[in-house]
């Protein structure tokens, strides 16, 4: 018996090996894929504030940007009216790219007063401005807010890949963008300290964001 039980252990410790190993290798296959298609997205983001094409890209620190990964998962919930799977927010960095359930919604945008459910559509990301390129662009562009509701029937899987600026570089609104009639809205900040402001409160809307405004 006790042989039995080595051989198994012995067995589910390679299997487990050559699932972490070759999940890692996914995992970062597919982290730089993102990122290069984040680099791309950051090109055409640019060009639309009349900015040069590589400016958001050097302001998140060229080569030095960074990117982390969270997978969410959210149970059924036999009462999803009393609950939600993840409360309002905007994201903190850069911008986000999700990639959700092709099957279950559950993902919500605000729309002023009304919450609008997003449709999944396979083999599609969602990009979602974050607080920094709301920034950045001295709120040319708009961090999007959302939430995520829950589902009596069937539980649900996302993927959001963050892609964000250099925690250690000063993000400011562009200078081209501001003039005496548009003034900066924000402070310069680095994103990790910006993270650590939004980490005192959680995820409260875009409370927090709209916090920094600057009273002109
Ligand atoms: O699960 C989703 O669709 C959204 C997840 C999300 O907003 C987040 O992880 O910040
Ligand atoms: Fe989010």
């Amino acid at each position: 018996m006790a042989s039995i039980c080595i051989i198994c252990g012995w067995f589910y410790e390679i299997l487990l090996t050559f699932f972490l190993n070759t999940c890692r290798e996914l995992v970062a296959e597919y982290g730089n894929e993102l990122v290069k298609l984040c680099g791309k997205l950051m090109k055409v983001f640019s060009v639309n504030l009349g900015l040069e094409e590589d400016y958001l890209g050097k302001a998140f620190g060229g080569e030095e940007v960074a990117a982390c990964m969270r997978v969410n998962f959210y149970p059924k919930c036999p009462q999803p009216d009393l609950t939600l799977g993840l409360s309002s927010h905007s994201d903190p960095g850069g911008m986000t790219l999700l990639h959700s359930d092709d099957h279950v919604a559950g993902l919500q945008v605000r729309r002023g007063d009304d919450w609008v459910t997003v449709k999944p559509v396979p083999n599609a990301f969602i990009v979602n401005i974050g607080d920094q390129i709301q920034i950045l662009s001295n709120a040319t562009y708009k961090s999007v807010e959302h939430r995520v509701i829950v589902n009596s029937a069937k539980e649900r899987l996302s993927l959001a890949f963050f892609y964000n600026p250099n925690g250690n570089i000063l993000i400011e609104p562009a200078s081209e963008l501001v003039t005496e009639d548009s003034p900066a809205l924000y402070p310069a900040m680095t994103f990790n300290k910006y993270r650590l402001f939004i980490r005192t409160k959680g995820p409260c809307g875009k409370s927090q964001v709209e916090a920094l405004k600057s009273p002109h």
